[in-house]
């Protein structure tokens, strides 16, 4: 029975998932998780991000993901029923954007790690920044606008790379570190994304950047798959040094490094090229065709679909990744996911019953009361002050604030994602918050699609662990369709599909237009949306 082992290090925890495969006989045979706040308190983080007096910055600590790594490789050595033996390959899926300085002594700490020893403590001397900024940062609107002006523009930007310029992309986050300490910035050997660094520290040496990550920096030539020479000039001196190599998603970086075979007893197996969450969760959900949508609810809730060929989105809020099954794939990100969500399961003092009851009791379009959910910094829309703004809408109900937290993500979600242009007729949904019905029949009646469960929550991980066994298919010759490769493990939970109700969508399609009017103006970008408001209302009363 081979077996493929896929790890997740995520904003909150990392996961690790193992599946088995002996032709069609495959499962799921290890899953597990390790939060960072809870298990890794000397690390001080909370939700695993580094506390900050500036709410526009957000970093989190690359010797805690080491630890964290060492912690669950170890798990998974003593605690699995697996055989470990039967690994045959590793892959992994990391938070995207977020980045990881190496000075000169990390290549020879790498290539020497004593089996003896914990990871974490090995690697202490090595970070030329000891905290590595992550996709929460929005500390970067200058840098943003500084290389926009220097390649020409958003749109300019958006077809070269896939997207314009975000604040938390790696190259702004690159161009801020040099500016404001240039000579840590000199003495930078290697810039890494969490995928890359976490790739490395398994095969010990430097792993390559692979296209779909990559392609969350603001640097790389998406249609070519190489580093944009005129993106990497725009954005820091020498960097084109620093970066590692592009490889594609199944490059096979090595064999497992000695220290976790000597450590933990692992077998020499294949370490793959880790990419990052949202690539890996598009194999995860089986988003391997066209016309399939998938919605990720996680810290960040995602949507994300296969795209025909190479595009970009006009309106500039959306991206375009390499597709880690080949090809490219579309995102659209929204910041405002479980933390909102769990903002008002509190503030109300719910739990996730009570939240779930109180969601049922309002009706679809909650009587004409709209929140725009923005407690921290919101990416799509942009939004740098935060705070949520509410319109005709009580702060004290909690029914009506668990109804309308709900509603403004999945209509923002919806309005968002229309510049991808592809006809939805099921969406896979996954995440933590896509165990609960109540959610999921506001995601199915808001774009009108089925929705179904894929999945067991873990589908980053499993997205990797898929991963790895296609490209260990690939090293011994067999180019295996990835519907095959999925088969098995990304079929829709059985009765998990919910339809939409043709009403809902009615009321839903009035929404929208009325929440965007909100947003509008909420962005100082169009008129007061009462008169809307009250219009819609009344419509809904009246139906
Ligand atoms: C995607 C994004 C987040 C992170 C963390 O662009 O910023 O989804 O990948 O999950």
């Amino acid at each position: 029975m081979a077996v493929y082992l896929g790890l997740d290090l995520s904003t909150q925890s990392l996961t690790a998932l193992a599946i088995e495969v002996a032709g069609r006989q495959r499962r799921v045979a290890f899953e597990e998780s390790l939060q960072f706040d809870a298990e890794l308190p000397q690390f001080g983080t909370r939700h695993g991000v580094l506390p900050q007096s500036d709410p526009l910055t957000a970093t989190s600590s690359p010797l805690m993901w080491a630890e964290a790594l060492d912690r669950m490789m170890q798990r998974v050595a003593r605690d699995s029923a697996i055989a470990l033996a039967d690994i045959q390959a590793v892959s992994g899926s990391g938070q995207q954007h977020g980045s990881v300085y190496f000075g000169s002594a990390a290549a020879k700490a790498l290539a020497s790690l004593d089996a003896g020893r914990p990871l974490e403590e090995q690697l202490r001397g090595v970070f030329v920044r000891p905290e590595s900024p992550i996709w929460m940062d929005s500390s970067t609107s200058a840098e943003c606008a500084e290389i926009t002006a220097a390649l020409g523009g958003p749109e300019a930007l958006a077809r070269l790379t896939g997207s314009r310029a975000f604040e938390r992309f790696t190259g702004p986050q690159i161009r801020k570190f040099f500016k404001d300490l240039p000579a840590a910035y000199r003495s930078t050997e290697r810039i890494h994304l969490v995928s890359s660094y976490a790739a490395s520290l398994l095969a010990g040496h430097d792993a390559p950047v692979e296209p779909g990550d990559g392609s969350g920096m603001n640097l790389m030539d998406l249609a070519r798959t190489r580093w944009a020479p005129e993106a990497l000039a725009a954005t820091a001196p020498d960097l084109a040094a620093k970066l590692p190599a592009i490889a594609p998603s199944w490059t096979v970086v090595g064999p497992l490094a000695t220290y976790w075979r000597a450590r933990h007893g692992f077998p020499a197996a294949k370490v793959v090229a880790w990419s990052g969450d949202n690539p890996c969760s598009l194999v995860g959900t089986g988003i391997v065709r066209e016309g399939r949508l998938a919605i990720s609810l996680g810290t960040s809730d995602t949507l994300f679909g296969l795209l025909g060929g190479v595009c970009f989105d006009p309106s500039g809020t959306g991206n375009v990744f390499g597709s880690p099954t080949g090809g490219y794939m579309a995102l659209i990100c929204c910041k405002n996911g479980s933390l909102a969500r769990e903002r008002i399961r509190d503030e109300h003092k719910l739990d996730w019953q009570g939240f779930a009851r109180a969601l049922a009791e309002r009706p679809a379009g909650n009587g004409g009361g709209v929140l725009l959910p923005w407690f921290d910094p919101e990416i799509t829309p942009t939004v740098l002050e935060s705070g949520p703004r509410r319109y005709a809408l009580d702060p004290a109900d909690a029914a009506a604030n668990v109804r309308a937290v709900v509603e403004a993500q999945m209509l923002s979600l919806a309005l968002h994602s229309a510049w991808m242009g592809v006809r939805v007729t099921q969406i896979h949904a996954t995440g933590g918050a896509s165990q609960n019905p109540a959610i999921l029949q506001v995601m199915a009646d808001v774009f009108g699609a089925d929705v179904c469960v894929v999945g067991g929550g873990n589908s980053a991980a499993l997205g990797a662990a898929l991963r790895a066994y296609h490209a260990d298919e690939l090293a011994r010759g067999h180019d295996m369709p990835w519907e095959e490769v999925v088969a098995g493990f990304t079929e829709p939970w059985p009765a998990s599909t919910v339809h939409p109700g043709p009403e809902r969508v009615r009321v839903y399609a009035e929404m929208r237009k009325v929440y965007a009017a909100c947003e509008a103006h909420a962005l100082g970008r169009g008129p007061d949306p009462a008169p809307l408001l009250a219009a819609f209302a009344r419509g809904v009363l009246r139906a």
